[in-house]
């Protein structure tokens, strides 16, 4: 027996495990399904923790809990059916804990979705169900009543990002900072806009909800209809600006070249998809949200931009410490590919503030 079924019976599951193959390719958690041998027992995912980058796998397991225990109450309030695909369900170990340690690594299992799949290639029209899902997210945990904290703390705080930026800088432990000047300039430039969000959320100006820190399209699960399922990959849940939200979508999923384009020239954003996934957005959102969050939104896509900017060139100058990269100076190309989806977004500003007006109301 293979390493990852002898896993999978330190929990609480039920029927023979006929397989464990790998699935999907996540940058962070691996993830495997467990296939069973009984048509009336589920199948699982079993999913290997990253917790170099989740420290605190307890705290991190709790979390997920309260969110699906959460969503599955409004669910069955909606009077939905075939609820265990529209929400995550956890399956504890054995021992009752929300995960397993074999002594080196962290282990959750969920049951598996049946049928459902998740598109790594966008179109207007999962853009716009995308949107709806992700509001709709929003709006179930805003009356959770567990406290959900920081799984990585200050992780989309950009005074926080930048803060180690200037870290590596100084360090300077790749010896890469002579040769990067330009590209510093282009960051500080713009620091002072960009830390703005934080210093209204000090100010009482925009509040922190609670925000899913991961939209990307191939997080959410559609049905063989392509009706949305569910919102997947619950690890980066957390209290935040929902400009965050918003803006890492569009930085995602309306880019018409990829996040590490070495032809710059692919790269802009997509209007399609903005206005399709604003309009998604808005539907399910814009009941909650107040004026001044809802005029933020183009800016959260500049501000995630230039999040990720930082945060790649800040690992390049750190010596490619927390990111895979595939080659010598991929993390130099993938900070150039996102400065140049930030400055599309800068030309394209009162565009995407038109946008959002007309959904607005
Ligand atoms: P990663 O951190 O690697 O992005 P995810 O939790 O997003 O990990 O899982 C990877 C993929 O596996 C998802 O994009 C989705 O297609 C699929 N997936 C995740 N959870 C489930 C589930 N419970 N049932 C079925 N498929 C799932
Ligand atoms: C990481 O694994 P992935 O690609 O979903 C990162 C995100 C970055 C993204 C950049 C926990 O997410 O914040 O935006 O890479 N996740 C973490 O591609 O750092
Ligand atoms: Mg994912």
């Amino acid at each position: 027996m293979d390493k990852q079924s002898n896993l999978i019976q330190h929990f609480q599951t039920e029927g023979t495990v006929v397989s464990v193959a790998p699935l999907g390719a996540g940058h962070i958690n691996d993830s495997f399904l467990v296939r069973t041998s009984e048509t009336d027992k589920p199948d699982y995912l079993l999913q290997r923790i990253n917790h170099h980058i989740f420290k605190d796998v307890e705290l991190l397991q709790n979390n997920i809990l309260h969110v699906t225990n959460h969503i599955r109450k409004k669910l069955i309030e909606k009077g939905e059916q075939d609820i265990d695909r529209k929400t995550l369900t956890i399956i504890p170990a054995k021992d009752g804990k929300l995960f397993y340690f074999d002594g080196e690594n962290y282990w959750r299992v969920y049951l598996f979705i049946q049928k459902g799949k998740s598109y790594d290639a966008i179109t207007p029209e999962l853009a716009f169900s995308a949107g709806k899902a992700f509001g709709e997210f929003q709006s179930w945990l805003a009356d959770i009543p567990e406290k959900i904290y920081e799984t990585i703390p200050d992780f989309h705080n950009m005074e926080f990002r930048l803060e180690q930026f200037h870290d590596a800088i100084a360090n300077n432990s790749a010896g890469r900072v002579g040769d990067s000047l330009k590209i510093i300039k282009e960051i500080e430039s713009r620091a002072e806009e960009m830390t703005q969000v934080e210093r209204m959320g000090r100010e009482g100006k925009i509040p922190k909800r609670i925000n899913h820190c991961d939209t990307k399209v191939n997080n959410v699960l559609f049905d063989e209809e392509g009706k949305v399922l569910c919102v997947v990959d619950l690890d980066t849940v957390m209290p935040g600006y929902v400009v965050s939200d918003f803006g890492d979508f569009i930085r995602t999923g309306a880019n018409t070249g990829a996040e590490d384009d070495a032809n710059l020239d692919n790269v802009s954003v997509n209007m399609d998809i903005y206005t399709s996934y604003a309009k998604g957005y808005l539907g399910t959102a814009r009941s909650f949200l107040k004026p001044i969050e809802i005029e933020l939104l183009p800016f959260g896509a500049r501000l995630l931009t230039y999040m990720q900017t930082v945060r790649f060139f800040t690992d390049y100058l750190n010596g490619d410490t927390y990111y895979k990269i595939h080659f010598p100076e991929h993390n130099l190309q993938r900070t150039k590919a996102q400065l140049k989806l930030l400055t599309d977004l800068e030309d394209k500003a009162d565009q995407m503030q038109e946008v959002i007006k007309e959904f607005r109301v």
